[in-house]
């Protein structure tokens, strides 16, 4: 029935757990941080791949480069961070893992430790409001600014970590996977680890990147970013798959971003086919939202589409996503209630 089928949509509850905060900012954010900049000309079809346009990867970090021009000062972290999470919210997201690379700018004294401390003031003012949404925040290391500063960043997370009252919960390894070794950032990541910080890593985002996830996958992650080409048919290994479904490591599946990005063929093609079926653990996440111009409850659509999902497939998709997310148990509790509470009657 169609109808119920929009129903079902429109009233579609998520979690989302892979979201980068500077690649999320929407048009109407974008045109104000546009405003305020003027003298940088920029212009919108700079920031965003819109409908039916595909870039390279490579393509896709240059325009993260030109968001991070207008982006670069603590008013402007606080106005992006604070409308992505009620962006999210009016799109019926419960719970939001952000994640971001904390920069330093001289020219505007933008400092590491300001740039996270802006974004956990967003945090507690979209809370204040009483926006209707729990947020929590992954210190990102950027993979090609190598060991060191990835071991600084984890210093600054583990701080964070201790002093945010529970709002720091996890390092997020990011940035253009074809730089760098993820060899060289293993101490960092480690010392994360040992510390309680979570970690979700993106890893085989590209091919060729098999033995960096063998050991990545030694850590082991909490979570695993894309995964594209781990399992055989994409030119990964049986033996990657064997130990992410022993972990019950979770995916996180972002369909718009691989397809635009073109590191997937088509939706149909994706790899959440594989592993769906295999019954692992998988995420429905936006990654960009305002890069890819997409938002959760299409990305469930997609899937649903994509892969034949009935209404009740996509909800409990929704539902099992609780069981991967870095916030404690009493946070998974009460999504928990939410989703019974909220469950539409038809299903
Ligand atoms: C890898 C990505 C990414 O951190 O400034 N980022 N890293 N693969 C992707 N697939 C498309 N999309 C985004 O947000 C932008 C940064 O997130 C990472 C890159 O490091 C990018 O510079 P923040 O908030």
């Amino acid at each position: 029935n169609f109808y119920l089928h929009d129903l079902f949509y429109l009233r579609e509850l998520s979690h989302e757990l892979h979201a980068h905060l500077n690649g999320s900012v929407s048009v109407q954010t974008m045109e104000k941080l546009i405003r305020r900049k003027p003298h940088l000309n920029i212009e919108h079809s700079m920031t965003a791949i819109g409908k039916g346009q595909r870039r390279t990867l490579d393509e896709c970090f240059e325009v993260f480069k030109v968001i991070h021009k207008l982006v670069d000062t603590e008013e402007d972290i606080l106005m992006v961070a604070t409308d992505v999470i009620k962006e999210f919210a009016a799109d019926n997201v419960k719970y939001l893992e952000l994640r971001s690379t904390p920069r330093e700018e001289n020219h505007t004294r933008l400092t590491k430790k300001s740039y996270i401390e802006t974004v956990i003031k967003a945090i507690q003012q979209c809370k204040n409001e009483g926006v209707d949404i729990d947020v929590r925040f992954l210190v990102a290391i950027d993979r090609r600014n190598g060991a060191e500063v990835a071991m600084e960043t984890v210093k600054l997370a583990e701080e964070f970590m201790l002093s945010s009252g529970g709002l720091v919960v996890g390092i997020d390894l990011s940035g253009d996977p074809t730089v760098g070794h993820g060899r060289c950032l293993l101490p960092a990541l480690e010392r994360a680890r040992n510390c309680g910080l979570k970690l979700s890593l993106h890893m085989a985002e590209v091919p060729s990147q098999l033995e960096e996830s063998e050991l990545l996958l030694n850590l082991p992650p909490d979570r695993i970013g894309h995964g594209t080409f781990l399992h055989p048919e994409m030119g990964g290994s049986q033996s990657l798959v064997d130990r992410a479904v022993k972990g019950r490591i979770p995916l996180e599946i972002c369909l718009t971003s691989n397809v635009k990005g073109q590191t997937v063929p088509s939706y149909s093609q994706h790899h959440f086919r594989y592993w769906y079926q295999l019954g692992h653990p998988c995420v429905i996440c936006t990654d960009d939202k305002g890069v890819f111009c997409t938002d959760s409850s299409q990305e469930y659509q997609l899937a649903a589409s994509a892969f034949g999902l009935r209404p009740e497939a996509v909800w409990t998709l929704s539902e099992r996503a609780v069981d991967c997310i870095f916030a404690g148990d009493e946070v998974k509790q009460q999504l928990r209630q939410k989703w019974t509470e909220l469950k539409p009657g038809l299903l």
